[in-house]
């Protein structure tokens, strides 16, 4: 049985519940469309919405205008139901929020393409999901309609959400038959009224998987007729496809290169079979190769290049940062390095790297770090919002953003009773890339919890240092990718792999010199001149590089001197300190709210504050305690004592999949006494 969902907010749901009873009787308009009416019952869902007559181009296909009338009632204006539902969700917010309309509000969406990502796979695992279970229960479709379907429309269409791509982008090729078609036909009929648009991820080698050709190459006149015959069914099953999302030639992925084509041969045949039904292909970006000295710098390798040869329907789906989602990264400087090609940024939001759903991580203030991030290419002000948004090279029509959901079948939808929060900034930021982490926040905790300021003020500010607690426990300095291989969770300095690229070391490089990645223009790989000036030389020159980059960019040895006077090895035991003493106090201040939250939510959210915090002793215990092997020196005296010896937590096994998070009786014992 399922307990009381809330999604963004018991009040979302109610908010839910009421555009379903109204979309059911919703009476036609003079001008043929359809009128969105509202909650008839609620007081502010009598404000009357309006489609307007004449088409209003500053509002577009999605915007809205929300004005009082004479009789101080607001009512919502828009030239289609789209921008009535979501001016509709825009008051609902602002009623909830205690905000009064009184001046005119305009808004409309800033990226055209905002989209969800589903890492799901066919049987319900979800890779790097840790809520649960896949949402879609592909053996009950087409026949079984879970309610959920409805609710997770809903929860989008109230932050502006307009498109999903339903599975992994290692994608099972099973995805594209019939079968699975007419299945996921069902979940696009429950998402059209909510103006969310259905996508899928394909598997570059279906025609050989699903049709048994010789072969995938995108030139090869079958494989070309394959995939047209394949989109037109596709479109005759659901005509508003919206298109594909394509991880190509990438860990063991097939893709063009198997062929001796390149990227852009492969995204462009299939962006010509989508194009006469408007359909686009997002490709991916996140490609890499074992041999390579910087795995950092081979996306723009790869894809300058190809700069111009794409479709004008291609957008080049590009992670936020060069190497995978680690808690804070550079820029990828692929937003700067492209001119004639469409570009759109994908964030995480399940929390791969971030400590699962078991670490409480708002998200918004490292996305917006990367959105605001400055790549100079036509000078100053070319930013990666600006770069995504078209705003660069004028090619607005293409923008678009994706995020990778972190939303499963659990009773909570992401794991974490705060983890919904960075679902909800994903779409707010999608909508607005302008609005404050800040605003954002209070926004949620309102709709979510309460609007006493006693726990708003508290909660967010927790919130808000969240992301920075967790940089300083698992990455202090710019240092990367010292996760386990089991699961991304917990520390794994010394873990080997398959792969070197897929090892700690590749990363850390820890040894008796030093520590940190030289990606240095004379000493190193020289991934600073994917830069533009003047950002090359500031990350280049080490007096200038920002401590919080420091060792992704630089080699340093362990007694080398900070800005701060300390050394390198002390900073590095400081900044973990930190960050153990921000994780602590998040207990505190949870505890202090708890009259105003309810048992439920309470306790669940302190048990993870609790194993957060320990979690953020057991990686500086393992990190600073395997570097020591290198650096001989010792954790000062006033920092938190070490638990466990490195014997120990190189012994100890942490085993899940890749598709789960750990229980926290799994975990090291740790006391926060
Ligand atoms: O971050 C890595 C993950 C893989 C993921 C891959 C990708 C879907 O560890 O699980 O695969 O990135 O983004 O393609």
């Amino acid at each position: 049985m399922r307990i009381v969902k809330y999604v963004f907010g018991l009040s979302v749901a109610l908010m839910a519940m009421s555009l379903q009873s109204c979309t059911q009787a919703r009476p036609e308009n003079k001008s043929g469309h359809d009128l969105w009416l509202g909650d008839i019952t609620s007081p502010v869902f009598a404000a009357n919405k309006k489609l307007l007559d004449n088409y209003d181009k500053t509002l577009g296909d999605e915007g809205f205008r929300i004005k009082n009338n004479q009789k101080g009632d607001a009512v919502v204006y828009a030239n289609t139901e789209a921008g009535l539902m979501y001016g509709t969700y825009h008051l609902k917010r602002l009623y909830d929020c205690g905000v009064k309309v009184d001046d005119e509000i305009v808004e409309v969406p800033a990226y055209k393409y905002r989209i969800l990502n589903h890492w799901d796979n066919p049987n319900l695992t979800v890779e790097r999901g840790y809520a649960g279970k896949s949402l879609w229960k592909w053996e009950e479709l087409p026949g079984k309609i879970r309610p959920e379907y409805e609710e997770y429309a809903r929860a989008n269409a109230s932050i502006g959400i307009n498109g999903t791509v339903l599975n992994n982008v290692n994608a099972d090729p099973c995805m594209l038959t019939r079968e699975y078609l007419e299945k996921v036909k069902v979940l696009a009929d429950i998402f059209r009224p909510y103006n969310i648009k259905v996508y899928l991820s394909l598997n570059f080698a279906a025609p050989k998987h699903l049709a048994n050709l010789k072969t995938s190459d995108p030139l090869d006149k079958d494989v070309i007729k394959w995939w047209n015959d394949k989109v037109a069914e596709i479109y005759s099953i659901i005509p508003d496809f919206g298109g594909f999302l394509v991880k190509a030639n990438s860990e063991g992925q097939s893709g063009p290169q198997d062929y001796g084509r390149t990227h852009a041969d492969g995204a462009n045949m299939i962006a010509d079979a989508v194009k006469p039904y408007g359909g686009i292909v997002m490709w991916r970006a996140f490609v890499y190769a074992a041999e390579s000295p910087d795995r950092a710098k081979q996306a723009v390798e790869e894809f300058k290049p190809l700069d111009g040869q794409f479709r004008d329907n291609v957008i080049i789906q590009i992670k936020n940062g060069p190497v995978d989602f680690q808690p804070r990264e550079p820029f990828s400087p692929l937003f700067g390095q492209l001119e004639h090609t469409n570009i759109m940024a994908e964030m995480q939001i399940t929390q791969e790297y971030l400590g699962h759903s078991n670490h409480m991580v708002y998200l918004h203030p490292m996305w917006k770090e990367c959105l605001d991030s400055d790549t100079y290419q036509k000078g100053k002000g070319s930013t990666v919002a600006a770069e995504t948004l078209g705003k660069v090279h004028g090619n607005t029509e293409w923008s678009a953003i994706a995020g990778v959901t972190n939303i499963g079948d659990s009773v909570n939808w992401c794991g974490h009773q705060l983890a919904q929060a960075n679902w909800y900034a994903f779409g707010r930021m999608a909508w607005n890339p302008d609005l404050s982490s800040e605003q954002i926040i209070d926004e949620w905790l309102m709709q979510t919890f309460t609007t006493d300021r006693k726990f708003v003020e508290p909660v967010a500010k927790m919130m808000l240092a969240s992301r920075e607690a967790c940089v300083k426990y698992e990455m202090p300095l710019g240092l990367h990718h010292c996760f386990s291989g089991a699961g991304h969770y917990g520390p794994g300095p010394w873990d080997r792999s398959s792969r070197p690229d897929w090892e700690p070391a590749y990363y850390h490089k820890a040894a008796a010199d030093g520590i940190g990645f030289d990606r240095t223009s004379k000493t190193g790989s020289d991934a600073v001149s994917q830069y533009h000036e003047p950002l090359r030389s500031l990350y280049d020159n080490v007096e200038t590089c920002p401590d919080e980059l420091i060792l992704w960019f630089h080699h340093l040895p362990w007694d080398y001197k900070m800005k701060s006077g300390r050394t390198l090895w002390n900073e590095l035991c400081y900044t973990f300190e930190d960050g153990i003493q921000e994780a602590r106090g998040f207990i505190g201040t949870w505890e202090s709210v708890e009259k105003y939250v309810d048992p439920y939510r309470y306790g669940q959210v302190h048990e993870k504050l609790i194993r957060q915090a320990k979690d953020a002793i057991w990686w500086r215990d393992a990190l600073m305690l395997y570097f020591q092997q290198y650096s001989k020196m010792e954790i000062p005296s006033d920092c938190t004592k070490p638990q466990h010896t490195l014997d120990e937590l190189r012994r100890f096994r942490l085993r899940i999949s890749n598709y789960e998070t750990p229980a926290l009786d799994k975990l090291p014992d740790y006391t926060l006494e």
